[in-house]
């Protein structure tokens, strides 16, 4: 896969990702907004700019294996693949329907391009743990990536992962936290709060980088990639800080926008919000 994307190429993708998710929940009338539009920036960057997955050939042993620990993201993951021509965008008509292979949270037994089931919270981290393993085992070199949300991190078993990975230390073994500190009925600060994350997870012994990462920065991600694959200590944690439901000025940071039905009016209003700020990227790109 070509790696040529610019950064501002690339927020033009995830802005439009945002637009389609918005649009396919709307027609659907439920399906997670808050975490599609939050890790929209860093999946696409991921998909387009680091992973080495190639949809005609999903069979290759060494190739990146991608789990999204933070399953109810799966909205934004469907626009992903549609795109990068895992199925053909006619499915995403059938988000969230009985017998459509996109269901609310990401199967893989369904979905050509998901590596892993996901969306009981907690799982990403041990699932992720054991494909590095299996890869050391095969003396394959690959990556593998584990999309966290801070509430995932909540979860006992993701620590159980970490400290079980910071002892096996699989080469290739990456945490992305999407720390947008807003869960599913209010802020972490009130559910759980994580910080100092870094200083955590780095006790853990995982390889952290130092920089908190600005997650809508694709010109900030990008330079993270390029820390990552610089790394020789494994397992490696890159904190990207975002903003749950990023982009629609009544969304942001509203845990009520975690998972909701959107109305005629919000619906107007975030589409119009949303939309000028694609048009606004594209004559950048111009
Ligand atoms: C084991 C488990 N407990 C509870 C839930 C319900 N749940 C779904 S999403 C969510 C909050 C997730 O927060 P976070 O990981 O920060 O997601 P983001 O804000 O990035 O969307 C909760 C509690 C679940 N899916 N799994």
């Amino acid at each position: 896969m070509e790696m040529t994307d610019s950064p501002t190429k690339l927020k033009e993708w995830a802005q439009l990702f945002r637009i389609r998710t918005f649009e396919m929940i709307k027609r659907r009338g439920n399906g997670h907004w808050g975490g599609s539009a939050s890790a929209a920036d860093l999946l696409t960057a991921l998909y387009f700019n680091f992973l080495k997955i190639d949809h005609t050939r999903p069979g290759l042993e060494d190739r990146d294996r991608m789990v999204l620990s933070k399953g109810h993201a799966a909205p934004i993951l469907y626009q992903i693949l549609s795109e990068k021509g895992f199925f053909h965008s006619d499915e995403l008509d059938g988000f969230r329907t009985k017998g459509s292979i996109l269901q609310g949270h990401p199967c893989m037994n369904e979905t050509p391009g998901v590596d892993m089931s996901t969306g009981a919270l907690g799982h990403g981290v041990s699932v992720g743990l054991g494909m590095a393993l299996a890869s050391k085992l095969k003396k394959i070199k690959n990556y593998t990536v584990v999309l966290i949300g801070d509430g995932d991190l909540n979860e006992g078993e993701t620590w159980e992962g970490i400290m079980a990975s910071a002892k096996f230390k699989p080469e290739g073994l990456i945490f992305l936290i999407d720390f947008n500190q807003v869960q599913l009925d209010g802020p972490s600060s009130q559910v759980m709060p994580m910080e100092p994350l870094q200083e955590k997870l780095r006790a853990f012994n995982v390889n952290v980088m130092d920089i908190t990462v600005d997650g809508h920065s694709s010109d900030q991600i990008l330079e993270s990639f390029d820390w990552i694959k610089k790394q020789d200590q494994w397992p490696v944690a890159v904190v990207y800080k975002t903003i749950k439901g990023k982009g629609i000025s009544f969304t942001e940071n509203n845990y009520k926008w975690h998972g909701a039905q959107i109305d005629d009016i919000s619906y107007t209003n975030g589409m119009k919000e949303l939309q000028s700020e694609y048009n606004r990227i594209k004559k950048i790109e111009l």
